[in-house]
């Protein structure tokens, strides 16, 4: 089971990974440790997108920490410029923070083709083999089609979807959906919401009905508010995700697309600009394509 998630993750940001590793495999970590070899490092590091900031803070911490170590080798510099990433994600991680109460509520927020409902639909699988029982809020009432496509995850999953008419008010879909898991004792409702976002103000009024509609049920919930960001859109998603910081209390992010794209580097900055956890990753359009991001197995997939 382990073992084929570590496959399933180093499958899925290949293209990352292409990319840090063939830099690295044309510079050869199996040379002497020269200015050359800290300059390739950088070019790569730029390539796969980590950012000016975060790439000058690794390799001078390369520099600096290669001399104190007396470090020659270049597969030694390897091991440190692993130890490094590692060092940066450690703390950027964390499970969903269940309260039991029934139901616990999960939101999903993020723009337009981020991948909020496919993460949805990838969650509620997860979940759902952990014996949780799900529901989900077809609160995307903008298009009829956000509401047929999240429909077409609970025939996948197998998991009960409370919807109303295109055009309705999202908190009522959500007050509905919520009620009918309560009264059936169901454990958690997963929200599917629209991506608009025509100005701050705007999201922050609707982000604030949405909770306001929530709490009337239990002061605790949302016991998460995942934030979906497009991978593959990499640091241009952090300026986006800062707004809906602003307008929410934002738990958790999701990185989707990671299994097609270059910029996969952008995990690092959007790590420690943050400051909010990556809770999943996702690396796929199948059911089993959404992980809990493990920074360990993500470092090592990425050198593996
Ligand atoms: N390759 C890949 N595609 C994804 C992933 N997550 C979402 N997508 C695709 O991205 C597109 C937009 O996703 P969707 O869930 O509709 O986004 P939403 O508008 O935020 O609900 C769809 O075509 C999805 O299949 C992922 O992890 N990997
Ligand atoms: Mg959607």
């Amino acid at each position: 089971m382990f073992k084929s998630m570590f496959e399933k993750i180093k499958k899925g940001i290949e293209k990352t990974k292409r990319q840090l590793i063939e830099g690295f495999s044309s510079i050869s970590f199996g040379r002497k440790v020269d200015e050359s070899l800290f300059e390739d490092i950088e070019a790569v590091l730029l390539k796969a997108d980590v950012g000016v900031k975060s790439t000058k803070e690794i390799v001078s911490f390369l520099r600096q920490e290669s001399k104190r170590r007396k470090i020659t080798e270049g597969q030694e510099l390897k091991e440190l410029l692993k130890e490094k990433l590692y060092d940066i994600l450690k703390d950027c991680k964390g499970d969903i923070r269940f309260t039991g109460e029934k139901p616990d509520v999960i939101l999903f927020l993020g723009i337009n083709g981020s991948g909020k409902t496919t993460s949805a639909g990838k969650l509620a699988y997860l979940l759902k083999k952990d014996g949780y029982s799900v529901v989900f809020a077809a609160a995307d009432t903008f298009r009829a089609a956000a509401i047929d496509q999240l429909e077409v995850w609970s025939e996948r999953v197998g998991v009960r979807m409370i919807k109303h008419q295109s055009g309705a008010d999202p908190s009522a879909v959500m007050f509905d959906a919520i009620n009918s898991a309560k009264s059936r004792g169901e454990d958690i409702v997963i929200v599917d919401t629209a991506g608009r976002l025509h100005t701050k103000e705007h999201l922050m009024k609707e982000l604030q009905k949405i909770k306001r509609t929530i709490q009337k049920f239990s002061p605790n919930q949302p016991i998460e508010t995942l934030l979906v960001l497009d991978g593959t859109i990499g640091q241009n998603s952090i300026n986006q995700a800062k707004t809906f910081r602003e307008a929410a209390d934002v738990s958790g992010i999701v990185i989707t697309k990671l299994d097609g794209t270059t910029k996969g580097g952008a995990i690092i900055p959007i790590c420690k600009e943050l400051g909010i956890p990556v809770k999943f990753i996702g690396v796929g359009e199948n059911l089993d394509d959404l992980q809990p991001f493990n920074p360990k197995e993500f470092v090592d997939a990425l050198f593996d």
